[in-house]
């Protein structure tokens, strides 16, 4: 039965708050330094209110509920999917047994690192993009920024809502940490790599939210298969929310290649920046630089932390379920990526400790259709271009290939040679300050900036034209 919100409640949710005062009480004592944490270091740009989605309850008709909302007043509730009656583990060494609605006492570490690391990702992405507002392409890209921004808000509620309620003070003073360390700070830095990374410019924040969005869609739906039952409700909720910011990157790189393309074909030439276009080759080294850092999020290729993990209960698979195997692994091996005497080399590895780049292959996978989606884009207009994805060894600073340099094509060259064509194969100093020069904002109802087409489709059935934002 899904317990629907209280909207008028201080803390929108359906985890019957009010029947444990307790950690209502310690949530409450938590919202104000969010809220001072959002006032900080959320969006600077200040709208009167913005057309947003807002989950007012977790089933069917209450979780997109679409109105004009200040955003001050915007509420960020605790929400998890409906329980699964007679859940069981459905892989790892506890397979077949009821989930568990507590912690278990021998996980309890594991799980708090995998719920910090996970919440920490949230305000951190609000963080880089907080200054993107000045300069949005049209309303209708602002109206989804500030969506995916409060959303990675909620999604920060979601982890610590898991903090408090299972993790007693430690968990408490780990929800403190997450509102104290910050992107790209030098002393108190976020956890992870590509969340210390500034996003300078849309094209950037297109980027992000089409490759490092899908690592958490991925993360997440490892998550979502947890034996910890309220973690695997919380994310399975959390996904549908994702897919939007997923769309946002989706589309927003679609756009702007088609605009490219159009460009192109207009003037007959590659050179698009005279015309306030955005070229491909920056456009491929965006993509380089988004790609790779966002492989890195999925941990070393070889790894006894995700064997733990797996063989724990606490982070399946992919689509668990729907593998063929005897989801416990122990007997299995999996081929991995080495260097080898300057040669990259395919060698088995227990199934078990390879398990980050089973997931990093799902998302190999998922990251292509949108290279495919953008090559259609080009290949209808008559560009004679393509896009692509980089090796997977191309500019890695975490697992087997950290210590090497790799060519977007995959070959092993020495540190001279990258350093003399990495500005073939990074975005270079030059192309952020073009990127740059394009991001002047447009806010009339309707208007594109030059530099990417309109979107298709308004949100929520609403013209593209529709007033999305109302400024101040
Ligand atoms: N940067 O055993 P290894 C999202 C550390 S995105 C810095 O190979 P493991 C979102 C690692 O912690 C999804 N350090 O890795 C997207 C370990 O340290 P310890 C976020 C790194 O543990 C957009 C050591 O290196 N969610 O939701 O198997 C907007 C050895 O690592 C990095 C999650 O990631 C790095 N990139 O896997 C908003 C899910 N990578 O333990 C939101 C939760 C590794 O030796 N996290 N290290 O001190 C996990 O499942 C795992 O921690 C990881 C790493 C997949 C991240």
């Amino acid at each position: 039965m899904t317990l629907s919100a209280d909207y008028t409640d201080r803390i929108p949710n359906n985890v019957d708050l009010r029947g444990d005062r307790r950690l209502q009480r310690a949530l409450e004592a938590w919202q104000p330094r969010f809220m001072q944490w959002w006032r900080d270091l959320g969006p600077d740009l200040i709208a009167r209110d913005v057309y947003l989605r807002t989950a007012i309850s977790a089933d069917r008709d209450g979780w997109a509920h679409f109105g004009h909302i200040p955003l001050e007043e915007y509420r960020w509730g605790i929400f998890l999917a409906d329980r699964e009656p007679d859940r069981r583990i459905a892989f790892g060494e506890h397979m077949g047994t009821p989930a568990w609605q507590q912690v278990p006492g021998e996980y309890r570490a594991e799980l708090q690192r995998l719920l910090v690391v996970q919440g920490d990702t949230e305000p951190a992405s609000v963080e880089q993009q907080r200054l993107l507002g000045f300069t949005a392409p049209s309303l209708y890209d602002l109206r989804n920024l500030f969506q995916v921004n409060v959303e990675e808000g909620r999604h920060l509620w979601a982890m610590v809502y898991l903090l408090h309620a299972f993790f007693g003070r430690e968990g408490r003073e780990q929800a403190e940490e997450l509102l104290m360390r910050h992107s790209g700070s030098v002393d108190a830095p976020r956890i992870l790599g590509a969340f210390n990374e500034p996003t300078r410019d849309w094209l950037a924040f297109f980027m992000f939210t089409y490759f490092t969005d899908r690592d958490g869609k991925f993360q997440l739906g490892t998550l979502a298969e947890s034996g910890f039952d309220p973690l695997s409700r919380t994310c399975r909720f959390m996904l549908r929310e994702e897919a939007h910011h997923m769309m946002v990157g989706t589309t927003g790189i679609d756009r702007v290649v088609r605009r490219t393309a159009e460009l192109m074909r207009e003037h007959d030439t590659d050179d698009v920046k005279r015309y306030g276009g955005i070229p491909l080759d920056i456009v491929q080294r965006y993509l380089n630089f988004h790609y790779s850092v966002s492989l890195d999020l999925f941990g070393g290729e070889r790894s006894t932390n995700v064997a733990n993990y797996f063989t724990a209960g606490l982070k399946g698979r992919w689509q668990e379920e729907r593998r063929g195997d005897d989801h416990r692994l122990t007997d299995l091996t999996a081929g991995v990526d080495v260097v080898v005497d300057g040669r990259i080399e395919r060698v088995d590895i227990p199934a078990l400790t390879a398990l980050n780049q089973d997931l990093r292959s799902e998302y190999f996978t998922d990251c292509n259709n949108g290279v495919r989606r953008w090559n259609r884009i080009l290949d209808e207009s008559g560009a004679g271009r393509t896009l692509s994805l980089p090796h997977h060894g191309f500019n890695r600073g975490v697992g087997a290939f950290a210590a090497y340099r790799v060519t977007p094509e995959g070959s092993l060259v020495d540190a001279q040679t990258w350093l003399s064509r990495e500005g073939e194969w990074l975005p270079t100093q030059a192309d952020f300050e073009y990127i740059q020069s394009l991001m002047r904002p447009v806010f009339e109802p309707g208007k594109m900036a030059a530099w990417i087409a309109p979107p298709a489709t308004g949100i929520n059935g609403q013209p593209v034209d529709y007033e999305y934002v109302h400024l101040t």
